[in-house]
C-alpha cells in the first residue's frame, strides 16, 4: 500500500488566487516535411535560421537570413561557451564580395581561421538591409581539434551579426545561443510555422487548420514555498474518440518561466460503474488544489489520475507526432484530465502571480494507431539508491525496467517507441535510455550526452524502436555535482534534488502501465550507507531515515551529509553498486479495474499489488553499445 504512493509528491503550506480555464475551439492536418526545420534565434527576431539534414550524405545544410548589412557569425559551442566554438563569419564586403572562413574560438577575441577549412558556402547574397547566407557542414568533419562534431546530443548554436563587414571585434553586442537538437525530425504542421521565438505559431485556444485546440489555462498567485505541486481538473471537450496530435506549452512572460518547472497531464479514470460526471464534475468546477495531500484529507480525487499522457518541462518546445500515431481521448466517452503544475523556487518573492496554458491539438480524423506512454528510470524519492557523493565529476546512476515487467507490460508483438524525453535535475551531464534483448546492447534507443536541464525537448525518434517483451530496459544517468558546494545529491521532486528517468510514446498502446522504474534494496548497499530503513514523508516533503533507530527522522541527505566519510573507496564502492547491483523493479496497472464503489477521496483498497515487483541487474561481460564513429575521412 505504502509503495503504491511513493511515487507521489506531497506538498503542504497555503496558497492563494488560483483560476482555471477551459476552451475549445475547431477545422486537414497536412503531415510537413520532417527534415525541414526553422527557428529564429534572436529574440529581436533578426536572425532567421532554415537547416535541412541530408543522412545518406552525413551533411546538414544551414540558410541563415540576418537583417544586417554587415558581418554574420554562426558556430557550435560547447555549452553556450565561446571557447572551443567552432565558428564561421561570412558576408558580402562594401565592394560585392562574399567572404565566408570557418574559425574557432580562442576566447572572447576574432576567432581564428581554422586551417582545414570544413564548412562550405553555398550562395549568398545581400539586399537592402537583409543578408543571406547558405552552407554545409559535413556531421564530423574529421578535424576534432577545430571543429565540434554535429550529433543527436543537444548542441548549443551560437550566433552573432555585426552593423557592418570590419567590426569582427566589435560584434558582442549582438550575439546568443540557442538549443536545439539538429537531427530530430519535426513534424509540426505548416499552419504552426509562424514568425515567434520558436517559429511556430500558438493558437490562444482557437482552431488551426484541421486541428482543434483543448486549452486549459492556469493562473496562479505563489505561495511562499519553493515547491507546489497545483492538482486541477479539466473535461476533454469531445464525447467521442479523437487524436491529439500535438502538444504546446505556453508561458506568455518569459519572466515567469524560472517559476514553472514542469506541466503534466494525467488522464482519469472513474470507477468502474461510476458516471464518470459525476465523480470529476465537482473538482473541474473547482479552482483545483494542492495535490497528493495524504497526511491530511484529499480534497481531490487525484489518485484517479495517474496515467501520465503529456508531459512539458522546463524549455520543452511544442511537439507534434508522425501522422500515423495520436494519443486517443474520449476513448469510452466523456473523459477528464487533471493538470498538474509544479511552481519551483518561489520562497524570494511576495504576490508574484504567474500564467502558464496547455493547447492540445486533436482531430476526429483518427490516424492508424493509438499512442501510449511509459516512464522508465530510477525511482528518486522514498529510497535510499539515488544518492551522489559530494563532489563528483561523472557519477552514474541506472534504473531499469526489469525483463519480467517489460513481458507482462507489452503485447507479444511488441511495442514501437515513436518518441523521447530525457529527463534529470540540474546536475544531470548525460542521459541514455538503454535496450537489451537476449544479453545482447541494442543501440540506445535516445541519449544526449550534453543534457541540459534548461531545454527538456520532448524528441520524436528518426526511426521507430521495437521492444518485445522480455527486453530489459534501462537508464542511465551521469551527474556532475562539483558545484554543489560539497554536499551529497539525493533524490526528490525539488529541482536542487535529483530524477533519472526517460519517458516514452509508443504504439501498441497497453493501457494501465505507465511506469517502470526501480530501486536498490540489497544488504549490502543498504549496510554501505548505515540506512536500513527509508521512506517518504509528506510533512517533511523529504526521504526521511527510519532505522536506524539513532537517526530516524533525519533526511537521508543531511544523514549523508553528517555521517558518512566519502573515502575515494567508498565512492568507488558506491559507483559500483549504482550500476551493477541488482535492483526492483515495480511495474503496476494504474488503471482500475475491481475497485470499490464511492471510493472518492480514499486510498485505492482492494488492489492487487503482487506480481509488481521484478528484480533485475546491467548485464555484465557483454559487448557495450559504442556511437557508430562519423568521421570517415581519415
Ligand atoms: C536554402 O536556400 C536555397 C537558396 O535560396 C534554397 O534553394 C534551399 O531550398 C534552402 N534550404 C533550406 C533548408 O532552407
Ligand atoms: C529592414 O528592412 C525592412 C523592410 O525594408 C524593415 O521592415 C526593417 O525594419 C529593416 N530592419 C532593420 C534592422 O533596419
Ligand atoms: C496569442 O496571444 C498573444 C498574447 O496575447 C498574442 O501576442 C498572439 O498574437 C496571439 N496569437 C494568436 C494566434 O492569436
Ligand atoms: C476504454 O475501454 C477499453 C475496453 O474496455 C479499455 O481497455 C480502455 O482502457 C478504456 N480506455 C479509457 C481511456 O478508458
Ligand atoms: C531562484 O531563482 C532566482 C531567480 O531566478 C535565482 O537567482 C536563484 O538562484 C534561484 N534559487 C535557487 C535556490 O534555485
Ligand atoms: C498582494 O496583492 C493584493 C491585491 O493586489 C494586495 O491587496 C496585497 O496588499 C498584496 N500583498 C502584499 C504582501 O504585497
Ligand atoms: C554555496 O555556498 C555559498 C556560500 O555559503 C552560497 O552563497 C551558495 O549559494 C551555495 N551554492 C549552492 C549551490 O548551494
Ligand atoms: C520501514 O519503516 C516503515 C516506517 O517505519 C515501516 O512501515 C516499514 O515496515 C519498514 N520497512 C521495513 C522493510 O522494515
Ligand atoms: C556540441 C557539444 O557540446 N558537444 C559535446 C557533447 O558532449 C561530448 C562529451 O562530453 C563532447 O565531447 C562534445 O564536444
Amino acid at each position: 500500500m505504502e509503495r503504491l504512493f511513493r511515487i507521489f509528491l506531497i506538498v503542504s503550506v497555503v496558497f492563494s488566487g488560483i483560476q482555471a480555464q477551459t476552451s475549445s475551439g475547431s477545422s486537414n492536418f497536412v503531415n510537413p516535411e520532417p527534415f525541414r526545420h526553422r527557428a529564429i534565434l534572436d529574440p529581436r527576431g533578426r536572425y532567421q535560421l532554415e537547416w535541412e539534414v541530408d543522412f545518406d550524405e552525413k551533411t546538414v545544410i544551414f540558410n541563415v537570413t540576418v537583417q544586417t548589412k554587415g558581418f554574420v557569425g554562426f558556430g557550435l559551442s560547447k555549452k553556450g561557451k565561446m571557447l572551443g566554438a567552432d565558428i564561421v563569419i561570412g558576408g558580402i564586403d562594401e565592394d560585392g564580395q562574399a567572404y565566408f572562413s570557418d574559425r574557432h574560438a580562442i576566447g572572447h577575441q576574432l576567432p581564428e581561421i581554422d586551417e582545414s577549412q570544413d564548412w562550405n558556402l553555398i550562395s549568398s547574397w545581400e539586399r537592402e538591409n537583409t543578408t543571406f547566407l547558405s552552407f554545409s557542414r559535413a556531421f564530423d568533419t574529421c578535424d576534432p581539434d577545430h571543429d565540434l562534431p554535429i550529433t543527436d546530443d543537444l548542441i548549443t548554436l551560437i550566433w552573432s551579426y555585426g552593423e557592418n563587414d570590419d567590426d569582427l571585434q566589435y560584434h558582442f553586442h549582438n550575439r546568443g545561443a540557442y538549443q536545439v537538437y539538429l537531427l530530430d525530425p519535426d513534424y509540426v504542421p505548416k499552419e504552426f510555422r509562424e514568425e515567434d521565438g520558436n517559429g511556430i505559431n500558438v493558437q490562444n485556444g482557437t482552431a488551426a487548420g484541421n486541428l482543434n485546440v483543448f486549452s486549459i489555462g492556469d493562473t496562479m498567485t505563489l505561495p511562499l514555498q519553493d515547491t507546489l505541486y497545483w492538482c486541477s481538473f479539466h473535461k476533454v471537450p469531445t464525447t467521442t474518440k479523437q487524436h491529439a496530435v500535438g502538444f504546446s506549452t505556453i508561458i506568455p512572460n518569459p519572466d515567469d518561466r524560472p517559476h514553472i518547472h514542469h506541466l503534466v497531464i494525467y488522464r482519469c479514470y472513474a470507477p468502474p460503474g461510476m458516471d464518470p460526471d459525476e465523480f470529476f464534475g465537482e473538482a473541474a468546477a473547482s479552482e483545483g488544489s494542492e495535490c497528493y495531500l495524504l497526511s491530511r484529507p484529499n480534497p481531490l480525487p487525484t489518485q484517479y489520475c495517474r496515467e501520465g499522457i503529456q508531459t512539458w518541462a522546463v524549455g520543452g518546445r511544442p511537439y507534434f507526432f508522425p501522422e500515423h500515431v495520436g494519443l486517443p481521448l474520449s476513448e469510452n466517452g466523456t473523459e477528464y484530465w487533471m493538470m498538474q503544475v509544479h511552481y519551483d523556487n518561489v520562497s524570494l518573492l511576495t504576490n508574484r502571480t504567474v500564467d502558464v496554458r496547455l493547447e492540445a491539438y486533436y482531430t476526429d480524423d483518427l490516424r492508424e494507431n493509438d499512442l501510449g506512454v511509459f516512464w522508465v528510470g530510477e525511482l528518486s524519492h522514498a529510497s535510499a539508491s539515488l544518492l551522489i557523493p559530494p563532489s563528483s565529476r561523472d557519477h552514474i546512476m541506472i534504473g531499469h525496467c526489469a525483463e519480467e515487467c517489460t513481458r507482462k507490460m507489452f503485447p507479444e508483438e511488441g511495442i514501437n517507441i515513436i518518441g523521447a524525453m530525457v529527463h534529470t535535475h540540474i546536475s544531470g551531464t548525460g542521459i541514455r535510455a538503454l535496450q537489451f534483448r537476449n544479453n545482447e546492447e541494442l543501440p540506445w534507443i535516445a541519449a544526449d550526452d550534453n543534457y541540459s536541464f534548461n531545454y527538456q525537448q520532448f524528441r520524436m525518434l528518426r526511426e521507430e524502436r521495437k521492444v518485445l517483451p522480455g527486453d530489459l530496459l534501462s537508464n542511465r544517468c551521469t551527474y556532475d555535482t562539483t558545484d554543489r558546494n560539497g554536499s551529497v545529491i539525493t533524490g526528490g521532486y525539488p529541482t536542487r534534488q535529483e530524477m533519472c528517468a526517460t519517458l516514452f510514446y509508443y504504439y501498441n498502446r497497453v493501457s494501465g502501465y505507465t511506469d517502470c522504474r526501480s530501486d536498490i534494496r540489497e544488504p549490502e548497499y543498504m549496510n554501505l550507507l548505515g540506512i536500513q530503513n527509508a521512506s517518504y514523508n509528506d510533512v517533511a516533503r523529504q526521504t526521511l531515515v527510519n532505522a536506524p533507530a539513532q537517526y530516524a527522522g533525519m533526511p537521508v541527505q543531511d544523514y549523508a551529509n553528517e555521517y558518512i566519510d566519502f573515502t575515494i573507496e567508498l565512492r568507488e564502492e558506491l559507483q559500483w553498486q549504482h550500476i551493477f547491483q541488482r535492483q526492483v523493479s515495480i511495474c503496476e496497472d494504474v488503471v482500475p479495474r475491481s475497485w470499490p464503489e464511492g471510493t472518492k477521496g480514499v486510498n485505492r483498497q482492494n488492489v492487487d499489488t503482487s506480481d509488481t515487483e521484478h528484480e533485475t541487474a546491467l548485464p555484465r561481460g557483454i559487448p557495450r553499445y559504442r556511437r557508430p564513429e562519423q568521421c570517415t575521412r581519415k
